[in-house]
């Protein structure tokens, strides 16, 4: 390990994962020699404490990222299309949480406990993959590993906080407002950007993202695509169904799995899981434990439990996989890909 410290932007500062980033990094100790919170205009001078010392928040531009060495962007795609390039010409390494370079074949698309080793095959630019392909891969890799894998459906829960704070302020308003008999106006979820806006509070609504030509929304499709390349495995049967809870933090997701040697017992794949990296076992039907949402919340693991034998084919398996959507989903799968990059020397 070498004891450097480097110089650190934060793109996106003030945002729902912006502030999870600075909270793991504070958390982890990440050797920062100097940190640069950055953020669009509109955010530009806020103040913003980091390790007890304030710091304020500046307008991210393209000469921001002189002198900076890694910089963790997650202020929406199209801030990172146009300055992750920029950052990289004056030499930083870039780690996007956003969906813009994810599935370009010249860039890593990492979990640390599944790809690590794609990160030394980087151009600048590794992109952090979508909050719920990403638990979902911790789980899966070491079944993958052991058994194989050929196919995976997978039906989702997912928290209103990877939308943003403003969605967040949506649902808990609602929710409010109805319990008042007041009428409200939907004006974010479940897309902010698309034609029509739906009641969160006390609802589920079957979309996330927006609609793509083949009936799957873009969530879905990418989940389906980061898998197969997570997972080096094209030929992956992969289908999704994204849908929204009114839930603050927290993704659940119900898996269904076949793998392709059949006959591992439920009990093989507990424990299998429970000595793989990245995951907590939370499976014990008796005493009626289970991961839940409103358990995950602030923590760093995945969750896994409810594993069972489907009851029709002795190579297939259900289970339900939990986690902060804002910290292995996003702030901590950045950070753990920053240290990462130290452990493995790819950080000038
Ligand atoms: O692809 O609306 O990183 O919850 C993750 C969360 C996009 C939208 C991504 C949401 C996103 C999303």
């Amino acid at each position: 390990m070498t004891t450097a410290n480097y110089h650190v932007a934060v793109v996106g500062a003030t945002g729902a994962v912006g502030q999870q980033m600075l909270k793991t990094l504070e958390e982890r100790d990440f050797p920062i020699a100097s940190l640069k919170l950055l953020s669009s205009k509109r955010s530009a001078g806020t103040t913003i404490s980091f390790k007890g010392e304030e710091y304020t928040v500046e307008e991210a531009t393209p000469e921001s990222f002189e002198g900076v060495q890694i910089a963790l962007f997650s202020a929406g795609g199209s801030v990172s299309k146009t300055l992750a390039p920029e950052a990289v010409k004056r030499g930083a390494i870039v780690v996007d949480n956003t969906s813009a370079f994810r599935m370009d074949p010249t860039i890593p698309l990492v979990v640390p406990e599944v790809n690590e080793e794609d990160l030394r095959n980087h151009n600048g630019i590794i992109a952090n993959p979508n909050c719920s392909t990403i638990q979902m891969m911790v789980a899966l890799e070491p079944i993958r590993e052991k058994y194989g894998l050929k196919k995976v459906i997978v039906s989702t829960y997912q928290a209103v906080s990877g939308a943003g704070l403003e969605a967040i302020e949506e649902m808990k308003q609602q929710t409010k407002d109805i319990l008042e008999g007041k009428d409200f106006t939907p004006e974010i979820l479940p897309v902010g950007g698309d034609k029509k806006h739906y009641q969160i509070a006390f609802n589920a609504i079957p979309q996330i993202d927006l609609f793509q030509e083949n009936g799957y929304t873009f969530e879905e499709m990418k989940m389906i695509n980061e898998t197969k390349k997570i997972l080096h495995m094209p030929e992956l049967e992969v289908a999704a169904t994204c849908v929204r809870l009114p839930i603050e933090t927290g993704h659940s997701e119900s898996v269904y799995i076949e793998t392709e040697k059949g006959g591992a017992t439920v009990a093989e794949l507990k424990e299998l899981l429970a000595t793989s990296p990245g995951i907590t076992l939370q499976d014990d039907p008796e005493n009626q434990v289970y991961p839940m949402a409103s358990e995950c919340v602030g923590k760093n693991d995945v969750f896994v439990g409810r594993i069972r034998r489907d009851l029709d084919r002795d190579n297939g398996y259900h289970m339900w996989i939990v986690s902060d959507n804002l910290l292995k989903g996003a702030a901590w799968n950045s950070v753990q890909i920053a240290e990462s990059l130290v452990k493995l020397e790819l950080l000038k």
